[in-house]
């Protein structure tokens, strides 16, 4: 049985990876107008993996006999003045979702949630790599400078990025083992 709060927040966090996926889709679009396909290749795999997140929050509450509710998306933004500015957004919403899961763990704590901790381990786990994956781009932009051969060949090495096997709705290839 799930607590009140828990549920709520769960469904919030399903919002926020969903959030999350719609974010960087507005990126994808933005960085094929400007031709950077390799960067737009490797949001659409980011898409992919955020839409894994929002499920395997999805998937929690029903194998709980819990319905998830979803709720609104807020509004994105769908322009930057420079190729650099999206990874900065980027990186600075995985900040902003690791802040989410650590007070869902401290939420599942206080609750006495024993079951939604080893997901909310595992995101915070992942949640590591999600901010060492966008920060470095960000480091490695930062390096190019202005760089159009710099830009270029970045673009190419993150067209290289492979999509998790298997579909995101398929909640035996995605979740977490109980
Ligand atoms: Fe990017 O980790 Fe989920 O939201």
């Amino acid at each position: 049985m799930i607590s009140p709060k828990m549920f709520d927040a769960l469904n919030d966090q399903i919002k926020h990876e969903m959030e999350s996926a719609y974010i960087y889709l507005s990126m994808v679009g933005y960085f094929h107008s400007r031709n950077l396909d390799g960067m737009a290749h490797w949001l659409r795999v980011q898409v992919h993996e955020e839409t894994i997140h929002g499920m395997k929050f999805f998937d929690h509450l029903t194998s709980r006999g819990a319905q998830p509710v979803l709720k609104d998306l807020k509004q994105l933004k769908t322009t930057w003045k420079t190729p650099l500015e999206p990874w900065k957004d980027a990186y600075a919403h995985e900040q902003f979702i690791t802040g989410k899961i650590h007070n869902l763990l401290k939420i599942a704590r206080k609750e006495n949630d024993y079951t939604a901790e080893p997901l909310l381990n595992w995101f915070v786990n992942e949640q590591i790599e999600e901010e060492n994956n966008t920060d470095k781009i960000c480091r490695q932009m930062a390096m190019i400078g202005t760089s159009k051969e710099g830009l270029y060949m970045l673009d190419r090495e993150l067209a290289a990025r492979v999509y998790p096997a298997g579909s995101p709705f398929d909640p035996l290839a995605y979740n977490v083992a109980p």
